[in-house]
């Protein structure tokens, strides 16, 4: 998979990207992310890419220009899947949605800053738009870095076995049971019995048992 990444703030994206689980599928070639900085797309001479909107009010907004040229030179270059626009009023983001993306060849992010960009490129150039909750970010790019976690762990040869996408939380819309490890008991607080019986069908049932208790208690609306 390739993932064009679009923004004026590429350096946010060091941290998350170079280390652990996104690092290595880079390194495995699973994944190839490369970032393009708006600014560089500018052709005025302070480099803008924000201006006053029209109508007037607070806030600039992103100019068309340079975002359409970068856009139009990766269109110029291969076939995008998806060409998504990180925003507060997107569609909320959910795991089904990473399920859908992570089986795509190409996709671009926008990351979007102020009051987000010229409409124009939404109506003309984007294809998908998605939040990842009901509050409001600085930029889209901690959200695209969220997005881009959440699909990377799901193609197939990034996680192994003991990293299985296959058991998370959400995958089956259920939550995940509790999880124990060594020692058996600390302060007095033991581990639930059953875990260490070794009756791998008891095992079972618990952690079904248990996924649905905290669905119910936690997250009543994904049973549904
Ligand atoms: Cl995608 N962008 C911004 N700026 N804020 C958000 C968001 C995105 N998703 C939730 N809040």
């Amino acid at each position: 998979m390739r993932i064009d990444i679009l923004t004026i703030l590429p350096k946010l994206f060091d941290g998350p990207f170079s280390d652990s689980i996104l690092k290595r599928a880079q390194e495995k070639g699973r994944v190839y992310i490369h970032l393009h900085n708006i600014r560089d797309y500018s052709t005025d001479k302070h480099k803008n890419v924000d201006d006053y909107q029209y109508g007037g009010g607070a806030g600039m907004v992103m100019r068309i220009e340079p975002i359409a040229a970068c856009i139009d030179q990766l269109k110029a270059e291969r076939t995008y899947d998806e060409i998504i626009y990180m925003t507060p009023d997107g569609e909320l983001l959910e795991q089904g949605t990473s399920n859908q993306l992570s089986l795509k060849g190409n996709l671009m992010i926008l990351c979007g800053h102020y009051k987000g960009v010229d409409d124009r490129i939404r109506q003309h150039y984007i294809t998908k738009e998605i939040s990842i909750g009901s509050y409001v970010l600085s930029g889209g790019e901690l959200a695209a870095a969220v997005l881009v976690d959440s699909i990377i762990r799901l193609i197939p040869g990034v996680l192994n076995d003991e990293t299985s996408a296959l058991t998370d939380s959400f995958q089956d819309q259920l939550l995940s049971p509790p999880v124990y490890t060594r020692p058996p008991v600390y302060k007095g607080w033991s581990v639930p019995d059953v875990l260490l019986s070794g009756n791998s069908q008891e095992i079972d049932r618990w952690r079904e048992d248990q996924a649905l208790e905290r669905t119910k208690s936690r997250r009543p609306d994904l049973l549904d």
